[in-house]
């Protein structure tokens, strides 16, 4: 049985001339890129909850796809039907990774046994396949939001009963992650914030997310896991107000409980941007701070105000970030999630291999772009000259070693006088940029 009749082999690579709209025209992945592979740089995961159990509905209008998969009445053999047509997705995509929530893979039970029953039955299969097929888990995660019970949230949910449910679901899908060698576990704060403070003690849910996530940490590491821990930022969406905002606040939060050294994070372009941020920018923030683990990759929409998860097509976009992901030296055990689903009127499955080429192609062109704008130092030279003073004189050398007072400044100020007035020259980088972008001096 085949669910993907219309992709007979796997994806090829055909090069940029190809007119073959189930081909890829850049991501070749034993192509060597400053020494190492497409595939190793570009460490792509298809997600499973949109790819495979996204259904198209909004809030307007339930489901408009038809999948061929998981239509069984039987819970189990929906999901069976489901994880069939996902590894058979992977395989002729020809992509080396995977992530899912445990509720994607298994359906929830009458009871924390019975669910973890079947998560269990789940994971046996799964790892079957992975050893059939070669792809491996890039990071597990628990659904703590979709249940009735998540409603005021789970780890910061006024009702301990509720933490306790939730850190049972974390314990199991950590389980799981270590059992498919996982990678990365992914802690994303679902209900984790408020829709109003008049029934919200700040103060006491930011302490229980703490412990939370102490305690998540600890039993990973007893658990045996080995890889990195992350979390997700994002503004809103579902609550008004999620505590993990964005890069900067998350990892303040992280700092302030002492979790800092414990986890990384995994930032997803459309929250940088719900966030009133570039994506770079909340890339940067975690790369400069060590923190950068792994990317979701998608984008939004600039005519809608939410998280519409589409398919990542912006090259100038993709080119920023792999800027920040190679100048850190790449992502360890961290890759590129695809956290994006298919439009509701593109509801055939062949639509699910062009949006996921499309986004392959975008982020394998935007690394040949990024790494030869590196090799060139074209935005390296002229920012480390702009900022050369404070590396050459002795007093900007005095304020970086904090070796100075506001008096001696003061001093300096009135015996140098006025400074020099120097262009930004934002217009002429962003031309070079686009130089790179346009192909005249990327390397094809
Ligand atoms: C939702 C999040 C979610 C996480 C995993 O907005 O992006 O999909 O990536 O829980
Ligand atoms: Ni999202
Ligand atoms: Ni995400």
């Amino acid at each position: 049985m085949t669910y993907f009749p219309d992709v007979k082999s796997p994806i090829p690579y055909e090069g940029p001339d190809s007119k073959n709209p189930l081909a890829f025209r850049y991501y070749d992945k034993t192509r060597t890129v400053a020494g190492k592979t497409m595939a190793e740089h570009l460490k792509f995961a298809v997600c499973y909850w949109h790819t495979m159990r996204g259904s198209g509905a909004d809030t307007f209008g339930g489901a408009s796809f038809e999948r061929p998969w998981g239509t069984e009445s039987d819970p189990i053999a929906a999901a069976e039907s489901t994880m069939d047509a996902a590894f058979e997705f992977f395989y002729k995509l020809g992509v080396g990774f995977y992530c899912f929530h445990d509720r994607d893979i298994a359906p929830e039970g009458g009871s924390v046994e019975e669910t973890n029953y079947l998560l269990d039955t789940m994971v046996k299969q799964a790892k079957a396949r992975q050893e059939e097929t070669g792809v491996k888990l890039l990071w597990g995660t628990a659904n703590l939001f979709s249940h009735p019970r998540y409603t005021h949230g789970a780890a910061t949910n006024p009702d301990p009963l509720v933490f306790a449910h939730a850190a049972a679901q974390v314990r199991r899908a950590m389980d799981a992650t270590v059992e498919l060698g996982g990678s990365g576990y992914v802690f994303w704060g679902g209900r984790e914030g408020y829709t109003t403070l008049l029934n919200t003690d700040l103060r006491q849910e930011r302490e229980q997310m703490a412990a939370f996530l102490h305690l998540a940490a600890d039993y990973a590491k007893e658990a045996g896991f080995t890889g990195t821990l992350l979390i997700e930022p994002k503004p809103m969406e579902p609550t008004t107000h999620q505590y993990d905002f964005d890069a900067a606040t998350t990892l303040s939060f992280l700092r302030e409980f002492g979790l800092l050294e414990r986890f990384k994070v995994n930032i997803e372009s459309n929250h940088a941007t719900l966030a009133t941020h570039t994506w770079e920018h909340d890339l940067l923030v975690a790369s400069i701070a060590g923190r950068l683990g792994s990317l979701d990759i998608n984008r939004g929409d600039l005519n809608l105000g939410w998280d519409t998860d589409q398919f990542p097509t912006d090259l100038a976009s993709a080119t920023m970030a792999m800027l920040v992901v190679l100048g850190q030296g790449g992502l360890g055990n961290g890759g590129l999630n695809f956290d994006a689903k298919v439009r509701r009127g593109s509801f055939d499955t062949v639509d699910l291999f062009h949006a996921h080429i499309g986004g392959m192609d975008t982020f394998a062109r935007a690394l040949l772009v990024a790494n030869k704008i590196i090799e060139d130092g074209a935005l390296s030279k002229p920012l480390a000259e702009r900022y050369a003073k404070f590396r050459e004189e002795e007093i900007g050398k005095k304020i970086l070693a904090r070796e100075t007072s506001l008096p001696e400044l003061e001093a300096y100020a009135a015996s140098a006088g006025e400074p020099d007035r120097v262009s930004g020259r934002q217009e002429a980088l962003e031309n070079i940029v686009n130089d790179y972008i346009f192909g005249a001096r990327a390397s094809q």
